[in-house]
């Protein structure tokens, strides 16, 4: 069997998406996600000019082989761009083997090791009350955990607070848009949503919170500390984590459980925090850490060191990447959670999938493969369109981390 042919398709319905899609002289093909939100042409030109050339004429099985072709062979390893583009073509690859099969890509993996994928849903507002009442909203459509975020008194915008509530969109401008933060109103104020939501709706829900990278070490731990009496399910991106060892620091103080890793892309990214363990949930995924093949490396790795799975699932990601994480989070033994932000039905079209949402979980779906499809001719009717995420200041004008 031979791969005759591979195409980069770019396209917009709603937000940009990258999709590589593998075809072999056998006529089955396979899709794999290579959207790198605010990037996503960086990512089709890697594919299309220096990935894409190299995949003609290989065997579509050899999926490990050319992992490593394009990871250990390129002299140039990692970052976001080579390991979104790897991951595009390890998942289609997988898709592939799974069709040939005629098994859905569970079975690929193992089999399942739990009926569904406890998933969490987003609930924000410009307040606690309107994030409380958001809350409520998900907990009648079924969802047994939640993020929550609330506008912080005294800024203009805050990470997490829509206007859309169902399909949070950051990357909002063909030109970067700016945030304003202020690390002492969002500490004074953050503590005071998970009162609120305890005393509302109990101890019975899981309840999230992402920091989105705003915090030192020590102030993250200072929040941790703060968060204890509502038992959060964790807390995300506390600090950014480019500094592994700053994670020490934040774990000495607090119970509260830390997730991190929705930027990373490779094992190495997360070596220290693994087996250190200063992490409780692990955010890779499968579109930005080079695909099925070394995603499922890390979550190895990381079992071995009681560090559960909670891969990214934001709205940048698409469809295809969705499908090939729930596939993987029904095998793998340390399954954590998924999160799960909903596509536009622009998006959803575009993407046919078999996956779908029952009682606070999502289900893979029993088709071949990891059983999301494109449809090119709706694809091709929505074109690019540049959109950067934001970027974020201090009151005082310094650049921070969005
Ligand atoms: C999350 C993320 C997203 C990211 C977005 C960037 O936890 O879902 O932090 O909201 O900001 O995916 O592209
Ligand atoms: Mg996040």
């Amino acid at each position: 069997m031979k791969i005759t042919d591979a195409k980069v398709i770019v396209t917009c319905p709603g937000r940009n998406f990258v999709t590589l899609k593998i075809i072999t002289d056998e006529g089955v093909y396979g899709i794999g996600d290579a959207t790198l939100n605010g990037r996503e042409l960086a990512v089709a030109s890697y594919l299309q000019e220096h990935l894409v050339p190299c995949l003609i004429g290989r065997d579509p099985h050899q999926i490990e082989d050319i992992w490593q072709y394009f990871y250990r062979g390129a002299y140039w390893r990692r970052g976001p761009v080579t390991m979104t583009a790897i991951a595009a073509v390890d998942t289609a690859l997988w898709d592939i083997k799974a069709k040939i099969a005629g098994l859905p890509l569970y079975q690929l993996l193992g089999g399942k090791s739990r009926s569904g994928v406890m998933v969490y849903g987003h609930a924000n507002g410009r307040d606690i009350e309107e994030t409380s009442d958001e809350v409520a909203k998900y907990l009648e459509m079924g969802y047994k955990a939640i993020r929550a975020q609330a506008g912080v008194p005294g800024l203009a915008s805050t990470y997490g607070v829509s206007k859309d509530k169902l399909f949070y969109e950051p990357a909002d401008a063909n030109l970067p848009s700016e945030n304003a933060w202020s690390t002492a109103k969002y500490l004074d104020s953050a503590p005071h949503l998970f009162e609120k939501l305890r005393e509302r709706f109990g101890f019975g829900p899981h309840f999230l919170h992402d920091v989105h990278h705003r915090l030192t070490p020590i102030e993250a731990a200072r929040l941790g500390k703060a968060f204890e009496p509502y038992r959060l399910f964790w807390m995300e991106d506390a600090t950014p984590a480019e500094n592994q060892e700053g994670f020490r620091l934040i774990r000495k103080h607090t119970t509260t459980p830390l997730a991190v890793g929705e930027v990373f892309n490779t094992i190495y990214d997360c070596q220290t925090l693994i087996a250190e363990q200063l992490i409780d949930y692990i955010r890779t995924t499968v579109v930005h850490a080079g695909g099925i093949t070394h995603l499922r490396r890390i979550f190895d790795f990381a079992s071995l060191y009681h560090v559960r799975s909670g891969c990214h699932g934001a709205t940048d990601l698409s469809p295809i990447c969705m499908g090939a994480s729930l596939h993987l989070g029904i095998a793998i033994p340390n399954f954590g959670v998924q999160e799960y932000m909903r596509h536009t039905k622009e998006t959803d079209d575009v993407f046919p999938h078999a996956y779908s949402f029952r009682d606070g979980c999502l289900y893979p779906g029993e088709t071949p493969g990891h059983g999301v499809d494109i449809d090119e001719a709706l694809a091709a009717k929505f074109p690019y369109s540049r959109a950067y995420l934001p970027v974020n200041r201090l009151e005082d004008g310094s650049m921070w981390n969005w």
